[in-house]
């Protein structure tokens, strides 16, 4: 049968489809002492087609599943669909769809899409996190989090627009205004609900030791937890000056207690307590703040420009007793540490750019020898001379209750509030005598309604759904309003791997027995870009779900590989700049084989690929022509394989070739994860197979043996083509469900090697020896090497060393 790939791979998909070829097993149906792999992969946003992206991450974790599979393991490989979220509803704004719908229908698509591509996936898994069936479980999660103190309400900033009467998405707010109407943009606190993230904080960083994760991934994952150890001091405020009433003291954290004595300012956030309660009676300090508001929290840890306002008030130095002037200023962040700095120009950077704009003393207090020397303390009293570890010590000691060491972190409870529709709608009530009450479990799910207008204006639809506000208060039964917050989307996205496993459970989100059977995820693939927000709130999830007893193991993801992404000339692919290469349109054109076996040969895993057109294509098609052309001009053969001694040179030679591509292409796939060698290893040894020649004696039998074993290695990257040649070769069943060949140790050396014979470190001779010949017998046949014999003859023999690797024999002689 020729290479028709258009209309075979329908064909063989239904085929695969029938037999029930990618069904994973519940806990029950698993043997005891079965192996089980979990392959996953970063579940998609339904925004209406696949892209090269997808094509590549799926493509790559369906390699592994099927190789898995091959090798006798029990396989997990679910998709599902990550389809709450922003674009929906903006769709809903723009074209007065409802998100459902557009959803539905932009899953109808790519489902499709993704099933052209022949990709295992065990479809009766598949979940979607905004059916009820889903997200109700994210509430019931919300709610167990709520009763173990996981769940706290607190004030924070967010981007307020007046005009719209709404809360914006960072990614919303451009230049301060709203992209879509130009309205301004504000920064405004507003009560919400976070997930005690920080909790976890110490463990999050020290789990990731023992995963086996890209190196950078672990650092970014570091770096966001930021752990920071210091003290926290405590200065008064002067007395007598203009004391905000009711609080006497400023609080700051450094890193760097030791330089107290080279205080010359303190800065505090704009949104410090201290600083809101002075501007309340200082005009100038007060438009200094909403200047500073107005600019977003991103930009103002990226802008360069320190920006600050000198106030009324004065601290007092501890030491000292000088008063130190408060600023407020833009740099310092109210989120982290106490929003208080200590400035100390003369030894950090910033605190230095401060001083120096505003004409502020900048006294050294340290001198180090070299970078390594962490200094000692000058111009700093009774502390002058001590090294700076010691002055930290004495000068906690010495302040007493005023100072304490403590451990900072930059990482931050997750705000999970959004001021959406479409999203999970947070199950808690509020209650004029109760207060904010959780809603009962029995009552999930709490139902987004459908009694809502879209109009992209004013406050979010769920404010105006009478249906869906009023209720019952959980707690007392008097009418209430319902919460019309709804959740992040990285929520649905922190634990919709554990659903896969167990997706129809109506009485818990997911069935311990389940998660013990799979978990953890033994290979999850994804973008980079999810290196650590979601890649944390899973990590975060996971630990929570371990303390509620619900699932096993400190770890979800053992390892993950990060693909790189598909450019095209050299910039990503996306709608904004109109480079999209359809997959549909390749494979319409050249099959899904040829798409798989380019991306999977186009680069290593973790590197970009560049798309130049459809050459590399086209030379993955040819190559799958040509092995079709292979196997039909070989027909089938029952003739067995003769044993060893009976070969010709050529056919051991090409046995030889076979058997270690076997072994190195299990290995690329099981240990090294290394996928475009294995299209390489294939592409030479179908070069070996054609060079056997016409002639050879037991060409046939020697030939069916082989591609029998190529085109099981072939099946997982091309496994539509691999079905059909499987067939062609006379085989019964599926080549996916066939094992994956097992290397033969007999053909995996040559019978006799090379070995070079030195003398005095002068090349003097060539001997071959029996490919598994002892150390003994090869300096044996070294020794007795003809070509060497009149330069060893009548000499000492000092020594004879045989380096690894075995080709090379090295005789050092005297006299
Ligand atoms: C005095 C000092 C002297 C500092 C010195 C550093 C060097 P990391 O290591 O990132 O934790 N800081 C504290 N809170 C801040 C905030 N809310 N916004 C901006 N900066 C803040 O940084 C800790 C250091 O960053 C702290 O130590 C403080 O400056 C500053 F030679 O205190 B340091
Ligand atoms: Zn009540």
């Amino acid at each position: 049968m020729p290479f028709q790939p258009l209309t075979q791979e329908p064909e063989i998909q239904r085929r695969w489809l029938e037999s029930g070829a990618f069904r994973a097993k519940r806990s029950g149906e698993l043997l005891p002492g079965s192996k089980t792999f979990y392959m996953l992969v970063m579940l998609p946003y339904p925004s209406g087609r696949i892209h090269m992206g997808h094509v590549r991450n799926y493509t790559l974790g369906d390699v592994t599943a099927r190789f898995r599979r091959m090798k006798g393991y029990e396989v997990m490989h679910p998709l599902g669909w990550d389809s709450f979220g922003l674009p929906a509803e903006n769709a809903a704004i723009k074209h007065g769809i409802h998100p459902a719908i557009w959803t539905r229908k932009n899953i109808e698509e790519m489902k499709g899409q993704i099933q052209k591509m022949g990709i295992s996936y065990d479809w009766d898994r598949e979940i979607a996190s905004f059916q009820d069936d889903y997200y109700r479980w994210n509430q019931w999660l919300f709610l167990q989090m709520w009763e173990q103190g996981d769940v706290f309400r607190a004030n924070r900033t967010v981007n307020w627009c007046e005009e719209l009467g709404t809360v914006l998405a960072n990614e919303q707010v451009v230049d301060g205004k709203d992209e879509r109407t130009g309205f301004p943009v504000v920064q405004k606190p507003l009560e919400q609900y976070f997930f005690k993230t920080t909790k976890y904080a110490d463990e999050l960083l020290a789990c990731l030791d023992g995963l086996d994760w890209p190196e950078n991934v672990k650092t970014m994952q570091r770096n966001w937890i930021g752990k920071s150890e210091g003290a926290r001091l405590a200065f008064d405020l002067e007395i007598g000056g203009q004391i905000p009433a009711g609080i006497r003291q400023v609080e700051v954290f450094t890193t760097r207690l030791d330089t107290l004595f080279g205080v010359t300012f303190m800065a505090l956030s704009t949104e410090h307590p201290v600083i809101e309660k002075a501007a309340e009676s200082d005009a100038a300090l007060k438009a200094f703040c909403d200047q500073v508001a107005a600019v977003s929290r991103e930009e103002r840890m990226t802008s360069d420009v320190k920006l600050g306002h000198r106030t009324a008030l004065s601290v007092i130095h501890p030491f000292t007793g000088e008063k130190v002037p408060v600023f407020a200023a833009n740099y310092v962040l109210m989120d982290y540490g106490t929003g208080a700095v200590m400035g100390v120009p003369a030894h950090d950077e910033r605190d230095n750019e401060f001083a120096k704009k505003y004409g502020l003393p900048i006294p050294q207090v340290i001198v180090s020898d070299s970078e390594w020397d962490l200094g000692t303390l000058i111009n700093s009293g009774e502390f002058t001379g001590l090294k700076s570890e010691d002055a930290v010590t004495a000068m906690i000691a010495k302040l007493g209750a005023r100072a304490e060491k403590t451990t900072t972190y930059k990482l931050k409870d997750w705000g999970l509030s959004r001021q959406r529709y479409w999203g999970t709608p947070i199950p808690t009530v509020h209650c004029e005598s109760c207060g904010v009450v959780p809603e009962k479990a029995e009552n999930l799910p709490v139902r987004l309604p459908e009694d809502v207008a879209f109009t992209g204006v004013g406050p979010s639809p769920l404010t105006t759904s009478r249906s869906f506000l009023d209720c019952a208060c959980p707690a007392c039964g008097k009418p209430a309003r319902r919460e019309t917050d709804t959740m992040d989307t990285f929520v649905d996205s922190s634990w919709y791997w554990l659903r896969y496993l167990d997706p129809k459970n109506t009485e818990l989100p997911f069935a311990k027995a389940e998660s013990d059977a799979w978990m953890p995820v033994d290979l999850y693939v994804g973008g980079i870009e999810h290196a650590t927000m979601h890649l944390i709130y899973a990590r975060f999830f996971y630990k929570v779900l371990r303390d509620l007893g619900l699932a096993s193991g400190p770890e979800p993801f053992q390892k993950l590989i990060c693909q790189g992404m598909v450019l095209k000339d050299g910039s990503k692919m996306s709608k904004s700049k109109g480079n999209i290469v359809d997959p549909d349109e390749v494979i319409s054109k050249y099959g899904a084989d040829a798409l798989r076996l380019f991306m999977i040969f186009a680069a290593p895993i973790e590197k970009e690929i560049d798309w130049t057109g459809f050459e590399g294509i086209e030379g993955a098609s040819r190559f799958l022509k040509r092995i079709t052309r292979m196997v039909e001009d070989h027909g089938n053969t029952a003739e067995p394989l003769p044993a060893k001694d009976q070969l010709a040179p050529e056919e051991k030679a090409l046995l030889i070739k076979l058997n270690r591509t076997i072994q190195r292409l299990t290995d690329d796939l099981e240990r090294r994860y290394q996928f475009n060698t294995v299209v390489s290893g294939l592409m030479e040894l179908s070069n070996a197979l054609s060079d056997l020649p016409a002639g050879a004696p037991h060409r046939g039998a020697v030939l069916q043996h082989a591609l029998d074993a190529f085109v099981r290695m072939m099946s997982p990257v091309a496994p539509h083509l691999a079905e059909q040649l499987w067939s062609q070769l006379g085989k019964a069943g599926l080549c996916m469900q066939a094992a994956w060949p097992e290397a033969d140790a007999q053909y995996l050396e040559a019978d006799e090697v090379l070995v070079v014979v030195q003398v005095n470190g002068k090349v003097r001779g060539r001997i071959t020896v029996p490919a598994g010949a002892s150390e003994d017998q090869r300096r044996a046949a070294a020794l007795a090497c003809p070509e060497a014999q009149s330069h060893l003859d009548g000499k000492e023999i000092v020594k004879v060393v045989l380096p690894p690797g075995g080709k090379l024999v090295s005789i050092v002689v005297k006299g």
